[in-house]
């Protein structure tokens, strides 16, 4: 099975539309990373101080993944445990789920590891979740990212691999070794990322779509039986993003279908 950011290609949307979709929820404390990282994937960019989400936000995109279409219908939620009761309505009907903790800190992974229970107590049987630590770049050396980076890769966006100068170092609390381990055992994916320096990000998304068995996949309905992107979701997205919340994440609970 191929994992190589190579299958993610450009799509024109005026001649090309999405056979199949799929619906990502992505889950984690508060500040791990998961709005930056969407971001990233989505709209290839990286913002040093993002607001934290309120309630949940919703990004689009749309991929090439070996000789198919997908879109891939993101649901960002927000990590406050005042939130929580509200997630059940994204997982809901969810065929893959992305669970992020910040490798500098201990509690977000054991806080992931809770979403991961509810999720295989809960979510359906068949979705395919993804144990993601990211913030790799504030713990570990320029040159062992840089060297992760080249394995897996993932330097296909425009303003990627420009390294910081790391002025605000901080130890890695989470060990690669024992999240490993503890994914392999539960029968998650796993991955280390980094937003920031735009590591492993899309190898992420494509190796979660390549994990969906095919009878999974949701086609996309084309109204009057014609071809059409048109989403149950309605996303009016020329582009292949519709940020539901806005730009300062305002509440899209009650606003949007998540299911
Ligand atoms: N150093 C570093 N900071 C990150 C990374 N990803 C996100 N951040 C920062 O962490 C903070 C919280 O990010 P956000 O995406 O809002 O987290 P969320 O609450 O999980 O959605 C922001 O200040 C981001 O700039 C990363 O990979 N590395
Ligand atoms: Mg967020």
């Amino acid at each position: 099975m191929s994992t190589s950011t190579d299958d993610i290609q450009p799509i024109n949307e005026r001649t090309e539309s999405a056979q199949h979709q799929l619906k990502l929820v992505l889950l984690g404390e508060s500040a791990v990373g998961k709005t930056s990282f969407l971001h990233r994937f989505v709209k290839a960019n990286f913002t040093d101080k993002r607001e934290p989400t309120v309630g949940a936000g919703f990004l689009t995109k749309t991929f090439r993944l070996d000789d198919r279409l997908i879109k891939l219908n993101c649901w960002d939620t927000a990590g406050q445990e005042r939130f929580h009761s509200l997630a059940p309505m994204y997982y809901r009907g969810a065929q893959t789920a992305i669970v992020m903790y910040d490798v500098t800190k201990q509690a977000t992974f054991e806080k992931a590891k809770d979403w991961i229970r509810e999720l295989q107590r809960q979510a359906p049987p068949h979705i395919v979740i993804a144990l993601v630590g990211n913030k790799v770049d504030l713990c570990d050396s320029v040159s062992s990212i840089q060297q992760q980076n080249n394995d897996s890769q993932d330097n296909s966006h425009d303003d990627t691999l420009n390294f910081p100068e790391n002025e605000e170092h901080q130890d890695r609390q989470v060990a690669k070794e024992e999240a490993a381990k503890y994914a392999a055992e539960s029968a998650l994916l796993f991955f280390e990322t980094s937003a920031r320096l735009n590591m492993n990000v899309d190898k992420v998304f494509t190796e979660i779509a390549q994990n969906v068995p095919t009878e999974y996949l949701t086609p996309v309905r084309q109204p009057g039986g014609n071809k059409s992107s048109t989403s149950l979701l309605n996303n009016r997205s020329s582009n292949n993003i519709d940020l539901s919340n806005g730009a300062s994440g305002s509440r899209v609970a009650g606003s949007g279908c998540a299911c």
